[in-house]
C-alpha cells in the first residue's frame, strides 16, 4: 500500500513528492492500529519519507520509543528499533548515541512519555545537547490508557481525570526545550503534512538535541470531550490555531490566546554532546599518556 503522495501545504501551493518511505515499513503492517483521525500515522508517513529523502540506511538508523499509542510506532518499521519503558526512551537513546555516535538515533514519544513521566529525562537530554532527534506527538493527554490529563492538557480542558476542567497549567514543550538548551526546536501539526515532513527532515540533519513537537489532539479521548467531536473539527482547529512564528511574535498578548507558534523556533548550531565528549576524551587520553611517559 502506498501513502498518498500529495500534500496541501499551508500557503495553498500544491506540491508533489514522489517519496513514499514505503521501504522503511514492514511488509503487511498496514492498515495501522491508530484510531480514525489520529495523527500518529500522518507523523509516521512524514518520518519514513524523511528517511527516504535523506537516504538513511536502515542498519544505521535506530528508532527508540517509549510506551503509549505513539510509542507503538517502531512496530511498523524495518529500521533498528528499541521499544523501551514509559518516560525513559530518551535515557536509552542517550546510551545508544554515546556508545555508537555513528548511528542516527530518533526518539518518538507521546506528551505523557516525553514531558510528563519523562520530563526529567527530556530536560537533561536537551541540556546535554545529546545528538538525537526527539519527536513528541502532543495529543494533549494520555491516549492509550483512557485520556487522563498529562502535563500538556490545557488548563480548563476536560479529560477523564478532570471531568470539571483541568485546574493545572500546561507545559509549552518547545519553550521547555529551548530553556533547557536544545539546539533545534520546531513545532507544527498533523494538519500541515508537508511542513511536518520538512520539519522532521531538517531536525534530522542537525547536531545536538533537536525537537519537533507535533500538535495532534487525540480524537478519541480528548477531542470528543473538548468540542472536537468530529475529526474534521480537530483538523480545522489545528489549521486555525497554528500561527507561523513571525506572525505570532507580532500579535498582542490577548490575540495569542488559543494559538501556538509554528515553524523553526530555535536553531542554535552549538556543538552537540558527541563533539564535546570526543574533545574531553582526547584531552584525557593525552594527559594520561603524558603522565605515564
Ligand atoms: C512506569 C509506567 N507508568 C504508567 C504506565 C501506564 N501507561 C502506559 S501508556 C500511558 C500513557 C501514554 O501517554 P502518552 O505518552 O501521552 O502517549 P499516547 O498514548 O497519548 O500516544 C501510561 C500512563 C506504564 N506503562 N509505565
Amino acid at each position: 500500500m502506498q501513502f498518498a503522495s500529495r500534500w496541501l501545504p499551508r500557503n495553498g501551493r500544491p506540491e508533489v513528492t514522489h517519496a513514499t518511505g514505503n521501504s522503511y515499513l514492514k511488509d503487511g503492517v498496514l492498515p495501522h492500529m491508530w484510531c480514525a483521525g489520529c495523527g500518529i500515522g500522518t507523523m509516521m508517513g512524514a518520518l519514513v519519507r524523511s528517511f527516504e529523502e535523506l537516504g538513511y540506511r536502515k542498519s544505521q538508523t535506530v528508532v527508540v520509543t517509549g510506551i503509549g499509542c505513539t510509542g507503538k510506532l517502531d512496530d511498523y518499521l524495518v529500521t533498528n528499533a528499541l521499544h523501551t519503558t514509559h518516560g525513559r526512551a530518551l535515557a536509552y537513546a542517550t546510551g545508544i548515541k554515546a556508545f555508537k555516535p555513528e548511528l542516527k538515533v530518533v526518539v518518538i514519544m507521546g506528551d505523557g512519555d516525553g514531558v510528563t513521566i519523562g520530563g526529567n529525562h527530556f530536560i537533561h537530554a536537551a541540556r546535554r545537547n545529546m545528538d538525537l532527534t526527539a519527536i513528541v506527538l502532543n495529543n494533549l493527554n494520555y491516549g492509550m490508557t483512557g485520556g487522563q490529563a498529562s502535563a500538556t492538557s490545557p488548563g480548563a480542558s476536560i479529560t477523564s481525570t478532570t471531568g470539571y476542567g483541568n485546574p493545572e497549567r500546561d507545559f509549552d514543550i518547545c519553550a521547555l526545550a529551548e530553556a533547557a538548551g536544545a539546539n533545534f526546536v520546531a513545532r507544527t501539526t498533523t494538519y500541515h503534512g508537508w511542513e511536518l515532513k520538512d520539519s522532521i527532515k531538517t531536525a534530522l540533519t542537525k547536531t545536538g538535541f533537536s525537537l519537533v513537537e507535533v500538535m495532534s489532539p487525540c480524537p478519541t479521548q480528548f477531542g470528543r470531550r473538548n468540542e472536537m467531536k468530529e475529526t474534521t473539527a480537530m483538523l480545522l482547529s489545528l489549521r486555525d490555531r497554528a500561527t507561523p512564528l513571525d506572525h505570532y511574535r507580532e500579535l498582542p498578548e490577548a490575540q495569542r490566546v488559543g494559538r501556538f507558534s509554528t515553524g523553526i523556533l530555535v536553531d542554535r548550531g552549538e556543538p552537540g554532546f558527541n563533539e564535546r565528549y570526543a574533545a574531553v576524551r582526547e584531552r584525557a587520553v593525552r594527559e594520561a599518556e603524558g603522565a605515564t611517559s
